[in-house]
C-alpha cells in the first residue's frame, strides 16, 4: 500500500541518516587515535552529529477554514487508529496551529498555550522555553477515544468581551454587527494559541514534524505561522475544495502566505483539490467525472500560476474510511495513493540531498584540516630522513653530537606543540565568550527585557531610560567584544611573532 511506501520511504532517509552519523562517528574516532584531531575539529563534529540527530522533516497543511486539512492528515498519517484522531467537522474546527512531532523525552501529551499569552510580549518560540506557561494534559495511547478527547482541545473556543479580544490582537478590524454597543458586544476566541501534539507514531519517531493550521483568520494573526513555522517547513500542502473551487481568499492565503514573487517558493509546495467525492455523481458516466475532476484541477492549476501536474485531486474522507475498512477499491477511488507517492518521491529525495550536501561541506573542511596536518608531519620526516642521510658515512662522534641537536630540536617542538594545543584551547574559549558579548542570543534578552520595561513605564522618562540602558549595554557588549578581540590579538602575537 502507499501509505506504507511513505513510511518505508522514510524509514529508509531516517536509516541513512543513521548510518551517516555512524560513519561520522566511526572516522572521528579514527581520526582521534592516530592524533589527528583537536578541541576545534571536535566541536565541528559534535555540532554535525547534533543537527543530524535533530534532524527533522516538516510538512504544513495550510488552506482556508473546512477545505479538509485535518481530515487530509488523519488520512494519510493515522489512519491505523481506526478512527479520527484529529478533529475535523463542518464549519471552523482546527482553532489554532497543531504541531505534530514526537520528543522522546517527554511522555505523550498535548500541550497547549493559553490565548491571554498573545498580550504578552514573547513569540510562541520563546515561550517554548517556559514550561510552567503551557497546559499540559497527558495523552492515554490505550484508548482511541480518550486521545481524540484530549486532541479536540484544538477546537475549543469561549465567549469574551469585544474590547479584550482586541486586546489579544484579535477581531481588531472585525465589523461586529451587534444590537449592544462595542463595550457591551462578546465574541467567540480560540481557547489556545498553539499546541503541540507528542505522540509516538512511527513516522513522528522518525524526525516527522506536521503541522495543521486553523483556517485564514488565524495565519494573518499569528507571526509565528508567517515568521517561522511556514517558511521554515520543508513541503507545504496547499488545500482546496472540489466543491467551493478557487476562492477569492484560497488565491490571498496562496499568494500572501504561500509563494512570494519569487518562483523558486513554488518548490516544495504541492495543491491538493480535495473533496473530489462530491463530483462522483451516479447519473454521469465515469468518464464524464473523470473529465470534470480534469477540468477542475486546470482551472485550479491556472489561477494559482502552477502547472496541472503540482495538483493533485483527492477525496481525504474517503481514503480514511476506505483505509480504516480496508477497502482498496475505494482508497484508488480517493486517489490519495497518488499524492503520498508524490510526497514520498519528491520530498524525501529532496531533504536528503540538502542534509547529503551540508554533510559533505562539513566533513570536507575537517578532512582539509586534517590533510594539512599529514603534510606537515610529512614535511618533518622528509627533513629528519634528509639529516639522516647527511650522517651517513660521518664518524660516531659526529653522530652522537647530531643525535643529542636532534633530540633537543624534537624537545623544543614538542613543547612549542603543547603550547601551540593549549592556546589553540583557550583561543576556542575566548571566541565562545565573544559570541556571548555580541550573539544574537544576548541581543533578544537584551531586547526582551527592555521591551518589558517599555511596557511597564506609564511615562516617557521611563520610555527614555530603558532605551538608554538598552544602548549602554549593546555598547558595554561591544567594548567587552573589542576587549576581547584584543585579548585573543595579542595571544596571538605572543605566540606567533
Ligand atoms: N465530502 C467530503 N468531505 C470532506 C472531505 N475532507 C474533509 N471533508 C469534510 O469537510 C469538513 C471540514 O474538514 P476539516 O478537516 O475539519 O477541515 P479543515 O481544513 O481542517 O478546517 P479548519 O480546521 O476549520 O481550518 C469536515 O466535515 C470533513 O468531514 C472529503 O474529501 N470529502
Ligand atoms: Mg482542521
Amino acid at each position: 500500500m502507499h501509505s506504507r511506501d511513505l513510511a518505508a520511504r522514510f524509514e529508509a532517509y531516517s536509516d541513512w541518516r543513521r548510518r551517516l552519523s555512524a560513519g561520522i562517528s566511526g572516522l572521528h574516532e579514527w581520526l582521534s587515535q592516530q592524533e589527528l584531531t583537536d578541541a576545534h575539529a571536535d566541536l565541528r563534529v559534535q555540532h554535525l552529529l547534533e543537527r543530524l540527530h535533530q534532524d527533522k522533516l516538516v510538512v504544513a497543511f495550510v488552506a482556508e477554514f473546512s477545505r479538509g486539512k485535518s481530515e487530509l492528515i488523519n488520512a494519510i498519517f493515522f489512519a491505523d487508529f481506526g478512527q479520527r484522531l484529529l478533529p475535523s467537522s463542518a464549519g471552523r474546527t482546527t482553532m489554532c496551529p497543531t504541531e505534530l512531532l514526537y520528543d522522546s523525552t517527554r511522555p505523550p501529551s498535548i500541550r497547549l498555550l493559553p490565548i491571554e499569552t498573545r498580550a504578552r510580549a514573547g513569540t510562541v518560540s520563546e515561550f517554548k522555553n517556559y514550561a510552567d506557561e503551557w497546559v499540559t494534559l497527558a495523552l492515554d495511547l490505550s484508548s482511541a477515544d480518550k486521545m481524540s478527547e484530549a486532541l479536540s482541545q484544538v477546537s475549543h473556543t469561549k465567549r469574551i468581551p469585544l474590547i479584550l479580544a482586541r486586546k489579544y490582537g484579535l477581531h481588531e478590524d472585525a465589523q461586529v454587527m451587534t444590537p449592544v454597543p462595542v463595550e457591551e458586544a462578546r465574541v467567540d476566541i480560540p481557547c489556545w494559541r498553539h499546541a503541540v501534539i507528542n505522540f509516538p507514531h512511527p513516522l513522528l519517531q522518525q524526525g516527522l514534524v506536521i503541522l495543521d493550521t486553523p483556517g485564514l483568520n488565524a495565519i494573518g494573526t499569528e507571526p509565528e505561522l508567517t515568521l517561522n513555522l511556514l517558511p521554515n517547513a520543508h513541503a507545504v500542502l496547499f488545500i482546496l475544495a472540489a466543491d467551493a473551487g478557487v476562492t477569492k481568499t484560497d488565491i490571498d492565503v496562496w499568494r500572501n502566505h504561500l509563494v512570494g514573487d519569487n518562483p523558486a517558493t513554488k518548490e516544495g509546495r504541492l495543491v491538493i483539490l480535495n473533496k473530489i467525492d462530491g463530483l462522483w455523481d451516479e447519473l454521469r458516466t465515469s468518464a464524464e467525472v473523470e473529465s470534470e475532476i480534469a477540468h477542475q484541477v486546470r482551472t485550479s492549476a491556472q489561477l494559482l500560476e502552477l502547472p496541472p501536474a503540482q495538483v493533485f485531486p483527492v477525496s481525504a474522507q474517503k481514503a480514511l474510511l476506505a483505509k480504516i475498512n480496508g477497502d482498496d477499491v475505494l482508497l484508488a477511488k480517493s486517489r490519495l495513493p497518488q499524492l503520498e507517492a508524490a510526497l514520498s518521491s519528491e520530498l524525501i529525495p529532496a531533504k536528503r540531498h540538502i542534509v547529503g550536501s551540508a554533510t559533505q561541506v562539513e566533513i570536507r573542511a575537517l578532512a582539509a584540516g586534517m590533510r594539512a596536518i599529514l603534510a606537515n608531519r610529512i614535511a618533518g620526516i622528509h627533513e629528519q630522513l634528509a639529516e639522516l642521510r647527511g650522517l651517513r658515512g660521518k664518524n660516531q662522534d659526529v653522530v652522537e653530537h647530531m643525535m643529542e641537536r636532534i633530540q633537543q630540536e624534537k624537545n623544543v617542538f614538542e613543547r612549542g606543540m603543547q603550547r601551540y594545543t593549549a592556546v589553540r584551547t583557550v583561543f576556542t574559549q575566548q571566541t565562545a565568550a565573544l559570541y556571548e558579548c555580541i550573539g544574537l542570543e544576548t541581543l533578544r534578552e537584551t531586547a526582551a527585557d527592555t521591551r518589558k520595561r517599555i511596557e511597564a513605564s506609564p511615562f516617557t522618562k521611563g520610555v527614555r531610560s530603558a532605551m538608554n540602558d538598552f544602548f549602554a549595554r549593546i555598547y558595554g557588549g561591544l567594548e567587552q567584544s573589542a576587549r576581547q578581540t584584543g585579548e585573543i590579538h595579542d595571544m596571538m602575537i605572543a605566540m606567533y611573532v
